[in-house]
C-alpha cells in the first residue's frame, strides 16, 4: 500500500492529487506543522533523515522529493498516463517543468517568504531598521525580480500550449501546481497574468484536485 507523509500546507498535496488522477489506493499520514516556526515535526525523521515532506512509503521503499515521487508513481503505476511518449517535444517539456518547478521556481519564493519574516519579524528595536534595510535591499534587487522574471517566463510559456508539456494535461502541470499557488498566494498574480490565474483556475475545477483536497485537509494555497 502507497503511504504518503502529508504535511499540511505543504507541497504534498501536489502527490495526493496525483495520485487522484491516477485512480491509485492510498493512506495518509497526517503531520502538523509547529505554528510558530512551521516545521515539520520531528517525527517525520523517522520516516525521511531530512524530515521533509513529501515522502511517501510503498512496498518497503521510501521514496522523498516531489519530483521524484512524481517519477516513480507514474513509471510504476501510470501505464503511460501523465506522462508524454518518449521522444516527443512534449517529453521535453515535461521534464523541463517537472525539475523547473523545484529547480528554478521555488528558490525566489522561498526567498522571499524568508526576507519577508526578516524585514518584518519581531527582534530588537535597535537591530530592526538594519534588518529591514537589507531584507528590503536582498528583496528589491534580486528577490522580487528573478520572481517577476520567471512569472513573465511561465506566462508566454502557457501562451504557447494550453498545459506546460503541451495540449494534454500532464503531472508536469501538477509539479508546478505548488509554485504557481504559491506565487499567487505570497504576493498575487494580477492582471498581468492572466494565462497563470487561468491555470490555476482550471487545476484547482478538476474533480481528483477537489478529492485530494478533502482527502488532504486543510491546504490555504487553493
Ligand atoms: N524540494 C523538496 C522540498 C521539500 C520541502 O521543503 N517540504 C516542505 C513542505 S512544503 C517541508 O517539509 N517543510 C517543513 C520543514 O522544513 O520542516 C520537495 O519538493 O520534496
Amino acid at each position: 500500500m502507497i503511504v504518503v507523509h502529508h504535511l499540511n500546507n505543504s507541497r504534498s498535496q501536489r502527490i495526493l492529487w496525483l495520485l487522484e488522477e491516477l485512480g491509485l489506493d492510498y493512506e495518509i499520514k497526517k503531520y502538523q506543522r509547529d505554528p510558530k516556526t512551521m516545521l515539520a515535526p520531528p517525527e517525520l525523521k523517522a520516516v525521511h533523515p531530512l524530515g521533509k515532506s513529501p515522502v511517501i512509503s510503498d512496498d518497503g521503499l521510501v521514496v522523498a522529493e516531489s519530483g521524484a515521487i512524481v517519477e516513480y508513481l507514474t513509471g510504476r503505476y501510470g501505464n503511460g498516463r501523465l506522462v508524454p511518449a518518449v521522444g516527443t517535444p512534449e517529453r521535453l517539456r515535461y521534464t523541463y517543468f517537472l525539475h523547473f518547478a523545484e529547480g528554478s521556481a521555488m528558490s525566489p519564493l522561498l526567498m522571499k517568504l524568508v526576507f519577508d519574516k526578516v524585514e518584518n519579524g519581531p527582534m530588537p528595536f535597535f537591530a530592526k531598521p538594519i534588518a529591514r534595510a537589507i531584507a528590503r535591499k536582498v528583496k528589491d534587487s534580486f528577490v522580487l525580480p528573478n520572481i517577476r522574471s520567471q512569472l513573465d517566463f511561465l506566462e508566454a510559456e502557457l501562451g504557447k500550449s494550453t498545459w506546460f508539456a503541451g495540449e494534454e494535461f500532464s503531472a508536469a502541470d501538477i509539479q508546478m501546481s505548488f509554485a504557481l499557488e504559491a506565487a499567487a498566494s505570497r504576493g498575487g498574480l494580477g492582471s498581468q497574468y492572466p494565462k497563470l490565474s487561468a491555470f490555476l483556475q482550471r487545476i484547482h475545477a478538476r474533480p481528483a484536485y477537489a478529492r485530494a483536497l478533502e482527502r488532504g485537509g486543510k491546504y490555504d494555497y487553493a
